[in-house]
């Protein structure tokens, strides 16, 4: 019998490789959609798999309506991939952000406990956990030290998360992943906006590209490798936490240069630094060590930084060269 999994987020960056994934696998694949204005379902597009998904309307912020879909699909496993993701705006909307990020996990988990406490559980929690870091090489041991809105709200996600697998037994993982990226990354994240402009200056739409800190540094890695490792923490026996990582971590100025190079240009030809990008508090690096994923999962990532990049270029130059 083929299983069932829920995705929350599913018209994100992750949910549309997770629901690729799954679909390749077998799986039934319903989807939680919140209600937008416009279209959102670009990705599942772009990926091929906008149609063989069953949608749900609802919202984190809305436990009737994550009670609703959790009853409705009877999901084997839901992952929880929703959230306001960018740490820019979580200073803008703070509140959003913790009812979103960290409310909406507990809306979750109230629902499985009442309704479906067989269900398996994923929280798409974060390396911003680590933020002012406490240890060179952040793992599963690493103590949290939130820097943002985002990165406290995602807190709260992680330890109610741990909470009800120790309250309740319910079968609920925490993914603590690191940056993860590809050509489906939305505009506003830097490595999207730093290869959209590369392909924009190469092709001559654009003639500068103004960025904020670019010494910050982050351990990148691709969405599609990112997401079989979620599936994996839910096929194990027991429910644990993972950090996902690659183990190597990179400023923001070196992923500028791969991405320049590769269209033939000289970075610091075109980027401005602009204090509007700045955050009101950084997180300077981020570095973590993959190694208990890659004992316990098999897990490890296939795709190295420059690979990555590449492939975001020549997808923003394709799309770029069609506008
Ligand atoms: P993303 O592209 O920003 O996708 C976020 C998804 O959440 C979208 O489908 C969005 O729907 C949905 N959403 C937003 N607010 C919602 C609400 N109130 N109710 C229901 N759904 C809502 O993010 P991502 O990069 O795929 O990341 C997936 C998850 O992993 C997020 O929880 C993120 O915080 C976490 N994470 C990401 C990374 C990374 O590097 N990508 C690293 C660690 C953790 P719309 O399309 O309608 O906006
Ligand atoms: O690409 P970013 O916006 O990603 P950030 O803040 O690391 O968050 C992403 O990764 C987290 C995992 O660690 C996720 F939880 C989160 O949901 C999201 O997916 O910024 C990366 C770095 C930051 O240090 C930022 O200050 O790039 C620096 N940066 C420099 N100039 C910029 C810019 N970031 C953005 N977005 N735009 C700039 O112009």
């Amino acid at each position: 019998m083929s299983k069932t999994a829920l995705i929350t987020g599913v018209t994100g960056q992750d949910g549309a490789y997770l629901a690729k994934l799954l679909l390749e696998k077998g799986y039934d694949v319903h989807g939680l959609v919140a209600r937008r204005s416009s279209d959102t379902r670009w990705r599942l597009r772009e990926l091929g798999v906008e149609g063989q998904i069953s949608y749900h309307e609802g919202d984190l912020a809305d436990a009737c309506s994550i009670q609703r879909a959790v009853i409705k699909a009877k999901p084997d496993e839901i992952y929880n991939l929703g959230a306001q993701s960018f740490v820019g705006s979580s200073w803008d909307q703070p509140v959003t952000t913790a009812v979103v990020d960290g409310i909406g996990v507990t809306h979750l988990l109230e629902a499985i406990r009442q309704f479906a406490p067989q269900t398996r559980f994923y929280q798409a929690s974060t390396s911003e956990m680590f933020g002012l870091i406490q240890a060179e090489r952040q793992d599963e041991n690493t103590p949290f030290y939130p820097r943002s809105p985002y990165g406290v709200a995602k807190l709260y996600g992680h330890w109610i998360t741990v909470n009800y697998r120790e309250s309740f037994g319910l079968h609920a993982s925490s993914g603590i992943l690191f940056n993860h990226e590809s050509p489906l990354r939305g505009i506003e994240f830097v490595t999207r906006k730093v290869s959209d402009a590369a392909a924009r200056i190469k092709l001559g739409k654009q003639t500068e590209l103004r960025l904020g800190n670019i010494d910050a540094k982050r351990d990148w890695g691709f969405a599609g490798d990112y997401v079989e490792a979620m599936w994996l923490m839910l096929q194990q026996e027991q429910a644990d936490d993972y950090v996902v990582a690659t183990g190597v971590t990179t400023t923001v100025r070196d992923m500028c240069k791969l991405a320049f190079e590769h269209v033939g240009l000289n970075y610091e030809d075109y980027v401005v630094i602009d204090p509007q990008f700045f955050r009101p508090a950084e997180v300077e690096v981020l570095l973590g060590n993959p190694g208990k994923a890659e004992r316990k999962l098999g897990w490890t990532p296939k795709t190295s930084l420059s690979t990555l990049i590449e492939m975001m270029v020549e997808a923003d130059l394709r799309r770029v060269g069609k506008e």
